[in-house]
């Protein structure tokens, strides 16, 4: 069928371009899903810097979406017509090693998240613009009204959530949330800095709350990002990390903090020793957001590293697989424990998606959210 999608046609490309793009019928092992949501990223922004390169260009943006099944290839299990689904931004197969051994946020299939080949046997040809092959952030490409998509990205949900809000469960929500509760194990009493409150760290916050933290320390130099956390449960904020040094140095009294959570949209390798110098001896500095890909210089004290045996940890999808964590976290929905309405700052039309990105380079969006409907269908 013929859609349309934002792409861009090479790294470093300026803003997104709509096209129309067809879209193949699912094959085996894959389904069609008519979007409701898709969520505005900063990892996609990392697809206009040339942060991120992918392998094969035009590439369709968008990681995180919610909507409907379509249509269902062969062989698919457990996912019918009429589902309602989250497109979450790491596949889990099921039978790879990693998965077998419940590490489904480490899936073997994740090695293609970053090549924009589909998961299907002739790889690319899922999409295609004027007859040319287009690739897919992250095998999904929520930038587009329907996409063909392979199972192991697709988790089913119950009905009752509202689409538009479940997208988000996508990328942003398990990843800031899980990055708190899972691999850094946020837990009652702690002292939790999150430094960068986009839609990740904005997450990690509310999670670090769920865990029973006494201190939520959100640093970020836009005011009404640090407003925005003290409703999702900060206790604290500062406007940089220098800032929270001493922050964190009095309510600590010199201990410094137990977990430090950099979830900024872009991770610079010096910012490695101003968050480990605001993480306590035998206590753990995540990594969570992205910088530049072939980037490997990064500041590290060795001594304060090693003396202080602090632990240095990187965090992909929040730790937990997406079968398990989205509806987990929709319970938590449910009972009233995570924030999901709230996240959504702004909403757009495919055709505004430039808007969305300019918002939130200006800092005016924890979540920027797509909204599709007849219109786009
Ligand atoms: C990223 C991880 C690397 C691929 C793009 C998505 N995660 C969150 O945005
Ligand atoms: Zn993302």
């Amino acid at each position: 069928m013929r859609t349309k999608a934002a792409i861009i046609r090479q790294p470093g490309q300026e803003a997104w371009e709509i096209i129309d793009v067809d879209i193949d019928d699912p094959k085996a092992g894959e389904v069609q899903v008519k979007l409701a949501a898709s969520g505005l990223c900063h990892s996609d922004e990392h697809l206009l810097t040339g942060d991120l390169v992918f392998e094969k260009y035009p590439l369709m943006g968008g990681h995180e979406g919610a909507g409907v099944i379509t249509k269902v290839g062969e062989g698919v299990i457990g996912l019918e017509e009429g589902d309602h689904v989250v497109l979450a931004f790491i596949p889990a197969c099921g039978v790879c090693g990693p998965c077998s051994e419940g590490l489904q946020n480490l899936c073997d299939n994740g090695a293609g998240l970053l090549s924009g080949r589909a998961i299907s046997d002739d790889g690319y040809r899922v999409h295609t613009a004027a007859g040319e092959d287009v690739g897919t952030m992250c095998l999904l490409g929520t930038f587009a009204p329907h996409v063909t998509v392979h199972q192991s990205s697709v988790v089913k949900i119950e009905k009752d959530i509202p689409l538009d809000k479940a997208a988000l469960l996508g990328c942003g929500v398990a990843t800031g949330w899980g990055s708190a509760t899972e691999i850094g194990g946020a837990k009652e009493g702690e002292i939790v800095v999150v430094v960068g409150i986009g839609g990740i760290g904005i997450n990690s916050v509310q999670g670090a709350a769920a865990a029973g933290a006494r201190a939520i320390v959100a640093v970020d130099p836009v005011e009404f990002k640090r407003e925005k956390a003290l409703e999702f449960g900060a206790t604290h904020t500062c406007a940089s990390m220098d800032e929270a040094m001493e922050l964190v140095g009095q309510i600590s009294w010199g201990k410094m903090a137990d977990l430090v959570l950099l979830t900024m949209g872009f991770v610079d390798g010096k910012d490695l020793l101003p968050g480990l110098l605001l993480t306590g001896k035998g206590r753990r500095c995540i990594v969570v957001g992205l910088g530049n890909m072939m980037a490997v210089d990064a500041q590290v004290s060795i001594l304060d590293l090693a003396m202080q045996q602090k632990t240095l940890q990187g965090a992909i999808f929040g730790g937990v697989g997406p079968r398990k964590q989205v509806p987990h976290l929709l319970h938590q929905y449910r009972a009233g424990n995570l924030k999901l309405d709230e996240l959504v700052t702004r909403t757009y039309r495919l055709e505004d998606i430039n808007q969305g990105y300019q918002d939130m380079r200006d800092g005016k969006n924890i979540r920027g959210v797509i909204i599709y409907d007849e219109q786009d269908w």
